[in-house]
């Protein structure tokens, strides 16, 4: 029962593609924002997908979803993004043969500029933010430092997927339940310069290193199958992740909404103000932890060299990838 509850309005772009096919559908069911709760979905789309996206919303019809509310099918940002309490922004360009990476940014900076934009005329004053389209940590920077009206602490991109992968990846190899890990966080950029922090994890309150005793194998084997994982899902699917992809959308918001479980953290990519020595302003992925209503990056985390190379390789390719996109960066008022 929704017990007379006001809706969430959650905007979700790219509402026709594979990931949000498994999105909508557990939001819908409650996954999101709790049984309780009463959502309507705001689906964005190109006009060429606007008919798959009918049929799409002729699926959510078809659950009777008790707490689906409303759906507000459009192709215009602005009537998306109206009211919306929480923005998901699945929506992106693809990388096509032959683009660089410069290129892919460009387009998709030309899809997330605007975006900021219309978040901050239209959504509402408590709007937080998920990016998931790629790139995810600059396609969020750039939307941001478009809309400087939203405070910077409401714009996260999303790194959940690759802590998920972290986690079921450890846990196999230890031969433990998946729900015995905690403490895992991937720093930096959602590519395959990221970070996956095997060494702050723990098993069963243990540190990793002391379960598991492949030591080379945590430095080494384990940080490049979660760095190459979305290839090698691509390489057997012939298609990218999408539900995992969703799930940790799910579990993203519920992070950030939910209180953190005492002593452990959730990863997210959010803007820094220097901790662990990253420049301000990149969107970059941290350990973060909630009260449900603030978050914080968790502080004084040791890493060894190895580690510290890692984060400053991730680190440059943020900023490289700010420096690309640097035109479509509105001078900011001085402060
Ligand atoms: P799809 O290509 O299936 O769907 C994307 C949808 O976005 C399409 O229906 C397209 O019409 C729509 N779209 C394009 N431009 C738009 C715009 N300006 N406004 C609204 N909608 C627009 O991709 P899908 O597999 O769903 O993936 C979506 C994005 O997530 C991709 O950029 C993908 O790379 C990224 N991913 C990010 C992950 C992460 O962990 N951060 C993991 C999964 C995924 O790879």
């Amino acid at each position: 029962m929704s017990g007379g509850r006001i809706p969430i309005q959650c905007t979700v772009t790219g509402a026709a593609g594979q990931i949000s096919y498994s999105l909508l559908f557990r939001i819908a069911h409650g996954d999101m924002f709790g049984p309780d709760q009463p959502v309507v979905l705001r689906l964005l789309e190109i006009e060429p997908a606007m008919k798959a996206l009918e049929g799409v919303a002729m699926e959510l019809d078809d659950c009777a979803f008790p707490l689906l509310a409303g759906t507000e099918l459009t192709s215009k940002p602005e009537v998306a993004f109206d009211g919306a309490d929480w923005a998901l922004l699945v929506g992106a360009a693809p990388r096509k043969q032959g683009m660089e990476r410069s290129d892919l940014l460009s387009v998709n900076g030309g899809i997330f500029a605007p975006q900021g934009k219309t978040i901050a005329q239209k959504a509402s004053s408590g709007v937080r933010i998920l990016v998931v389209g790629n790139p995810a940590n600059t396609n969020a920077y750039i939307a941001r430092m478009n809309a400087p009206e939203v405070p910077a602490e409401r714009w996260f991109a999303m790194t959940r997927l690759d802590e998920n992968r972290a986690r079921s990846q450890l846990a196999q190899k230890a031969k433990v339940p998946v729900a015995a890990l905690s403490n895992v966080a991937i720093w930096g950029n959602h590519s395959t310069t990221q970070y996956p922090d095997a060494h702050n994890a723990r098993i069963a309150g243990l540190p990793v290193e002391e379960v598991i005793t492949d030591h080379g194998w945590l430095k080494g084997k384990f940080v490049e199958i979660i760095q190459k994982r979305g290839a090698a899902v691509i390489e057997a699917r012939g298609a990218s992740s999408a539900a995992s992809a969703a799930n940790a959308v799910i579990d993203s918001v519920v992070s950030i909404r939910t209180p953190t479980p005492w002593g452990d953290w959730h990863s997210l990519a959010v803007v820094s103000h220097g901790e662990y020595g990253v420049p301000e302003g990149l969107q970059f992925g941290y350990p973060v932890r909630s009260d449900g209503d603030h978050w914080e990056v968790v502080p004084d985390l040791q890493h060894d060299d190895d580690a510290w190379k890692r984060i400053r390789v991730t680190t440059q390719e943020l900023l490289q990838e700010q420096e690309m996109v640097k035109s479509l960066i509105p001078a900011q008022p001085a402060s």
